[in-house]
């Protein structure tokens, strides 16, 4: 029979494809170019599922039907290939990580392939490819030249378990896994992310991203203005400075608290305070930040015994320790107005502190006012100053300036952002290219890449070094400097993903990161797609990387990504997130064998709205499976004796008029969907098409291959196979994307309003394009509107052409 066999098919267009290198990018400049990407995987040993496919399936179509509308479209794939699980199975087994991570990405090809993604194969890149990392630890030697990597011994969130640092970003999600992660000072490579934060809040107006995205991205940078003040300490000579971004509440001040870690911590307890001090100062290291702040969290405390002086009411305000205060925001102390903030209130019920009212709520004096908005000062002068009855602004200004102008104080503006904590106690990354010498003094590595050494164990040591340390002939050498020790931190894993977009563009280049003008032609990333798990992480350490680049001229746009889009994430059958532990994952490979890429790819499509959360269904790759045939049937009769050639079925008969109307309506419903990214809709205006052309027995050549052109990014095999078979002898991804007739697509007899004085009374039909006067003419016949004029003189006539007709009357 001359049933579709899909698995032939896909086989024989994907060796095509590859055979004819049908989408190796050209470096060609005399057309538009196109820069779709995907957010590359972690080539994991589970291998990719249903899920992982959906926002592949849509870059891919994206890159297709860009390519039929004449651009030249760069779409690469690649790995993010260094990583913890890898080294961890490494640990258990002996097996190298780079074995573990070919397997892995071969299997990965395979399924990317058998889903016919049109990636130029000849660009992949790979993380852990010394060809590769040798620019990424170029880049960190230009981030230490220009002052942005520096080591710093730090309190790092140390993962017991896992024996290493992780970065502030990961911590949350390492707990929810189950991980203990503690506080402990260690020497640390850092990058001065924060040199950054300005740039990164304000170019985030530049780019077209989903405004959540953007608005994660400012509350992770956390800007803040406010002022530093210094508090007078009674029996001590240095100063207390807190900041404060509610200097208007000064007068309010009862108490002042530090954190644990403040380096007066234990200097202002007094003799009989000393030994709770040291007490609560211990129990905090073994606190998480998230912990400590948790809003639902008890408060915790402990008097200092010692004592500061409010500038503006001269009265003593007992200082405190508690954990709630970060020692790595502001000054790492506060001054406590328990009247207008939660926590603050909080605490001072708990251990009986003062509580002095400031602010008056504009509404009810019964109101506790926790916000700045309804902020008007009471309780608030001294002989100097009074803020009472100003508003927040004015009475935040007034207040800096009066401290400025006593030297007790000076504005300033914080970042919750912090320094990023670059090393990691590993083996498998990318080694950080400096030499530690004797007397102190550190270098950089002459020749790069600096490569991993092999080794016999992955286990890091127990000094809380890196495998690293283990291998002396790696270790230790010596020059012209004296003798050295190489570093044996190596990076996180966010270090490879940072840049790779710029690597696609010119992946072989030995002599340069990317050639100059290759990255003007193509940056930015046109189209970025993937996941909103990384709407802080990866794309805010690329963005930091990318301002670094600009400013060493390596590239010319100041953003990477001009537009970003999270698909949503697709669900397990039982409405839950896929996952191993739940068991409900449903392997890429399982559906594509039995139903083949094409379905697939439109059934993910099909779900829903791509940004939508929404759940598999398998039951439903069958109706899909069902619409394929009925594109077969186009050509194939279903008969044993179909003898007739697919291509003699085609005519050249014209199309029925109405026929001819909604082909050019399909191609524009069709062109403007998928341009925007409304891959659903897209699919059923095809799936009514198909249907007419069934309905009407329609085989007229025009309109079937339009139909096959419209598919082809869609379902790219059978579009080939058919197309072929209409008697073409080149690939359909290069016929061109098909224009539609604008006099055709509109409605040629249209439904026209008339309304009486604003309010619906009627309707008639008339040709598209009538001319005003016919349109009164007809309105004034449709017997309701004449009922309703009975009696009532028309003082205006407004008529809206195609759409409506309006009579003013009196
Ligand atoms: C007095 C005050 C009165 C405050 C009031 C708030 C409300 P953002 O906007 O996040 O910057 N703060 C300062 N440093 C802190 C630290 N290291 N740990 C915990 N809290 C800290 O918030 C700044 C406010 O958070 C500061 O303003 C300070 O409390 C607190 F009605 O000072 B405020």
């Amino acid at each position: 029979t001359m049933k579709y066999d899909f698995s032939k098919t896909e086989k024989k267009w994907q060796a095509y494809w590859q055979q004819q290198e049908s989408f190796k990018t050209a470096e060609t400049a005399d057309k538009p170019k196109y820069y779709v990407l995907d957010m590359f995987p972690y080539p994991s040993g589970s291998g990719l599922h249903v899920g992982h496919l959906e926002g592949y399936t849509a870059s891919d179509i994206t890159a297709r039907y860009k390519r039929s509308c004449g651009f030249n479209v760069l779409h690469p794939m690649g790995w993010d290939a260094f990583g913890l699980p890898a080294e961890q199975f490494a640990i258990k087994t002996g097996t190298h990580p780079r074995i573990t991570t070919e397997q892995n990405i071969r299997s990965f090809k395979e399924t990317l392939q058998a889903m016919g993604f049109s990636y130029d194969w000849s660009r992949e890149i790979n993380t852990t490819d010394p060809g590769y990392f040798k620019w990424t630890q170029w880049i960190f030697l230009r981030l230490y030249e220009m002052g942005l990597a520096y080591m710093s011994e730090v309190d790092v969130n140390w993962c017991e378990e896992l024996k290493t640092v992780l970065a502030n970003e990961e911590v949350e999600e390492k707990i929810a896994d189950g991980y203990t992660v503690i506080r402990r000072p260690l020497r640390q490579w850092v990058l001065k992310i924060t040199a950054y934060a300005e740039r990164l809040i304000a170019d985030l107006d530049e780019v077209d991203w989903p405004e959540n995205v953007k608005q994660m991205q400012r509350n992770w940078i956390g800007r803040s203005e406010g002022v530093e003040i210094d508090f007078e300490l009674r029996c001590h000579k240095s100063k207390l400075k807190v900041y404060t971004t509610r200097p208007d509440t000064l007068f309010g001040a009862t108490y002042l608290v530090i954190s644990p870690e403040h380096p007066l911590a234990e200097k202002l307890a007094t003799a009989p305070q000393l030994v709770a001090v040291k007490e609560y100062i211990r129990q905090a290291k073994l606190k998480t930040e998230l912990e400590r702040t948790g809003l639902q969290k008890e408060k915790t405390g402990v008097f200092t015994g010692s004592y500061a002086i409010n500038p503006a009411t001269n009265e003593p305000l007992p200082v405190w320790i508690s954990d709630f205060v970060l020692t790595s925001y502001g000054t790492g102390a506060i001054m406590s107005v328990p009247a207008h903030d939660q926590r603050d209130w909080e605490f001072a019920k708990q251990y009986n502190l003062p509580i002095i009212e400031v602010i008056k709520s504009p509404h009810n004096v019964e109101e506790k006012v926790f916000d700045e908005k309804n902020s008007i000062p009471v309780n608030s002068s001294n002989s100097e100053i009074s803020i009472d009855g100003l508003p927040f602004r004015e009475a935040f200004e007034c207040m800096a300036s009066w401290l400025e102008s006593k030297n007790l104080g000076a504005r300033k503006v914080n970042y919750k952002l912090r320094d990023w904590i670059f090393s990691r106690q590993r083996y498998w990354g990318e080694p950080i290219p400096i030499k530690h010498y004797e007397d102190g003094t550190l270098r950089t590595e002459t020749t790069l890449p600096l490569v991993l050494p092999e080794v016999e164990a992955y286990h890091p040591s127990s000094t809380g070094e890196s495998p690293l340390a283990n291998i002396a002939e790696w270790l230790l050498g010596s020059d012209e400097f004296g003798v050295f020790r190489r570093e044996t931190n190596t990076m996180p894993q966010w270090a490879g993903s940072c840049w790779y977009y710029l690597r696609f563009i010119d992946p072989a280049n030995t002599n340069a990161l990317i050639d100059p003008e290759k990255e003007r032609y193509w940056m930015n990333v046109d189209l970025y797609i993937g996941g909103a798990e990384h709407a802080v992480l990866h794309l805010l350490y690329a963005r930091f990387w990318h301002k670094v680049l600009f400013d060493l001229g390596v590239v010319s746009t100041r953003e990477p990504f001009r537009k970003l889009f999270n698909q949503g994430m697709i669900l397990g059958e039982d409405n839950e997130k896929m996952s191993k532990s739940r068991g409900n994952v449903i392997p890429a490979d399982h559906v594509l064998e039995r139903y083949g890429a094409d379905a697939v790819r439109l059934y993910e499509m099909f779900l829903g709205p791509l940004e939508q959360v929404k759940p598999w269904n398998t039951n439903g790759i069958e109706g899909i499976s069902r619409f394929l045939s009925k594109v077969w049937r186009l050509f194939h009769s279903d008969s044993d004796r179909d003898e007739e050639s697919p291509a003699a079925k085609l005519s050249e008969d014209p199309m029925p008029e109405e026929l001819l109307r909604k082909m050019h309506k399909t191609i524009r419903k069709v062109g403007e969907d998928t341009e925007n990214l409304k891959f659903n809709t897209a699919i059923s205006e095809m799936m009514v098409f198909v249907n007419e052309l069934h309905k009407a027995g329609c085989r007229n050549r025009e309109a079937v291959e339009t139909l096959l052109i419209l598919l082809a990014p869609y379902a790219p095999h059978i579009t080939e196979e058919l197309w072929e078979a209409a008697g073409h002898n080149s690939s359909i991804s290069k016929a061109p994307f098909p224009s539609y007739r604008p006099e055709l697509v509109e409605d040629s007899v249209l439904t026209i309003a008339v309304q009486i004085n604003g309010k619906l009374r009627g309707t008639f039909q008339a040709p598209a394009k009538s001319p005003k006067a016919l349109l009164l003419e007809e309105a004034l016949k449709v017997e309701s509107v004449i009922k309703f004029l009975e009696g009532k003189s028309i003082v205006r006539e407004i008529v809206v052409p195609d759409k409506l007709v309006n009579f003013a009357v009196k």
